[in-house]
């Protein structure tokens, strides 16, 4: 499939998919949002992607909403942002949490807007040291959406959250990582390799038990304790009787390297 605004592929049981407007550093046009919805749907029905990376093309991951769309001259009709949000961002935001397999934010340069908050839906984000995070929204005013006022006070704490979205400073990657907004943050000429090893390693990984890790790490967010280790306990029945956990203790008790099929 050819898409206008995106690149998607899978090999090796990792699909990628690149924003892929770089003149308007990635920013969503509503081109890109059925170009992403569809590459998603054909990833959500794909049993060989056992991992996705989301990346951007150039020196930006994504701009959030590309703003040559919105007109705000006083005599016209001015968009409806709530449509936006409930027609293009929140299903995006959506989709990225449900996928049963990990989705790795390869965040190449500057993401700011939503750019910045569909980074923070991916379950791990590695990032270019040349790259900086921008809750650009107030400065525009708007606040942060897809997502952003959930993710930055739960990853981040409230005096960091509140600090990043009514400033709208830049924030460097290397702070972020130093923050823990964020898994890891690599040096330029390092970036390539690393994403492509974190994705390798994920697609050889037993993917049932990352899609039940992924699903029970968003769940601890809202449970109890009793319901967590309730959901622990069915969890881990389910994967003990997988073809990946018996390969994994095989391997250990044979002092091999397990080969994991994902089933
Ligand atoms: O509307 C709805 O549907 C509601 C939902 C909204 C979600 C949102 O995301 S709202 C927030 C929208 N995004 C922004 O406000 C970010 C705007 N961009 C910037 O603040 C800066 O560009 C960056 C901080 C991201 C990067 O700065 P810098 O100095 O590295 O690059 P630049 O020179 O500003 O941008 C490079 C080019 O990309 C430039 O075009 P030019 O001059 O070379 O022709 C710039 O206009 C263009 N660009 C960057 N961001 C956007 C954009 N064009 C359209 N829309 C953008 N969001």
């Amino acid at each position: 499939m050819t898409y206008q605004t995106i690149t998607y592929t899978r090999a090796d049981g990792v699909a990628r998919l690149t924003l892929n407007r770089p003149e308007r550093l990635n920013s969503f046009n509503a081109q890109m949002h059925e170009d992403v919805r569809h590459a998603l749907a054909a990833l959500e029905a794909d049993d060989e992607a056992r991992v996705l990376v989301l990346t951007g093309a150039g020196r930006g991951f994504c701009a959030g909403q590309d703003l040559s769309d919105r007109t705000v001259a006083p005599d016209v009709v001015r968009a409806d942002l709530g449509e936006s949000i409930e027609r293009h961002y929140k299903p995006l935001v959506l989709a990225l949490r449900r996928l049963p397999i990990p989705v790795l934010g390869a965040v190449n340069g500057v993401a700011a807007g939503a750019g910045a908050n569909i980074a923070l839906a991916c379950d791990l984000v590695v990032a270019a040291r040349s790259a900086s995070f921008v809750q650009a929204f107030a400065r525009i005013g708007l606040l942060p959406d897809s997502g952003g006022t959930w993710f930055l006070p739960r990853l981040l704490g409230p005096a960091r959250a509140l600090g990043l979205a009514l400033l709208g400073e830049k924030l460097p990657a290397t702070q972020a990582a130093e923050w823990g907004l964020i898994w890891r943050c690599v040096e330029d000429e390092d970036f390539s390799a690393e994403v492509d090893a974190l994705a390798a390693g994920l697609a050889a990984a037993p993917t049932l038990a990352l899609r039940q890790i992924k699903q029970a790490m968003q769940a601890a967010w809202h449970n109890t304790l009793q319901q967590q280790i309730d959901l622990e306990r069915d969890a881990q029945r389910e994967l003990g009787y997988s073809a990946d956990y018996a390969e994994g203790v095989a391997a250990f008790m044979a002092k091999r390297e397990p080969r994991f099929t994902g089933r």
